[in-house]
């Protein structure tokens, strides 16, 4: 997708999809990078920064993993990533974190539906979010699943007790006033969403892992709304850690 069908896809439905965003050496490269991480990070690691699943073994999350391994915040500052994202964010892009969704295989767990600015609480909402498949993402391991055109308003979210998630939409039903768009991808392959773009996946019952590197980006005028934070505390005061 050239330049300006990306920005108009994007501003219509608040989601696209880029396939070929990595070439297969950089995904060697960035797997390889995670594997490292992943080995050292649960004994070095602060608890804030890892989300576990239920069973207690497997990582759900990696969270600010710019701020604990040079690697990752390198990348994400890569002039073929912030290029990208500028004219989407409407300003210089300014990295906010880079986390992983590693959906492991059988024990991955779901992630409600939600707007991302409903933990991120930033106004303007020029924010989003891309999404790197580093396994293949399909139906049957929890592809994410997007409301295309969700991104214009934002909707009341309350706790949802997940952990790792612990804000979804008040009222899920509102899922149904949009068509959605199962984002399956292959490695390399990235999704690209507006901050207020809906969107949620299935938990991973099947036997292959859906892991993706996620990089969040603000553009440099964008600033924390001070009632959104209270909303996003409180439901933070009920929920299980690490969410
Ligand atoms: O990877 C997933 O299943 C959900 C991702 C997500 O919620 C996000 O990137 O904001």
């Amino acid at each position: 997708m050239n330049g300006s069908r990306l920005i108009d896809a994007y501003r219509r439905n608040g989601v696209v999809r880029c396939h070929g965003l990595l070439d297969p050496a950089e995904v060697i490269e960035l797997r390889a990078a995670f594997e490292t991480y992943q080995s050292r990070a649960l004994a070095e690691l602060p608890e804030a920064d890892y989300t576990l699943e239920p069973d207690q073994l497997s990582v759900r999350n990696f969270w600010r993993m710019q701020d604990h391994d040079p690697f990752f915040r390198a990348f994400a500052e890569r002039p073929v990533l912030v290029d990208l994202v500028e004219p989407l964010v409407n300003g210089a892009p300014v990295l906010v974190g880079v986390e992983t969704f590693n959906k492991p295989a059988r024990v991955g767990s779901p992630v409600p539906p939600h707007q991302d600015n409903a933990y991120f609480c930033q106004t303007p909402p020029d924010v989003l979010t891309v999404w790197i498949a580093l396994d293949p993402a399909t139906a049957e391991n929890g592809a994410v699943e997007y409301s295309l055109g969700s991104q214009h308003e934002y909707l009341p979210h309350a706790a949802s007790g997940v952990k790792g998630n612990s804000f979804g939409l008040a009222d899920e039903s509102v899922v149904d006033r949009f068509p959605q768009f199962l984002g399956t991808v292959d490695p390399g392959d990235a999704l690209i969403h507006h901050c207020q773009t809906i969107h949620r996946s299935q938990p991973n019952r099947s036997a292959h892992s859906r892991l993706s590197l996620v990089i969040v980006y603000r553009g440099g005028h964008t600033v924390s709304d001070q009632t959104m934070q209270v909303a996003y505390q409180d439901a933070l005061a009920t929920a299980p850690q690490n969410a």
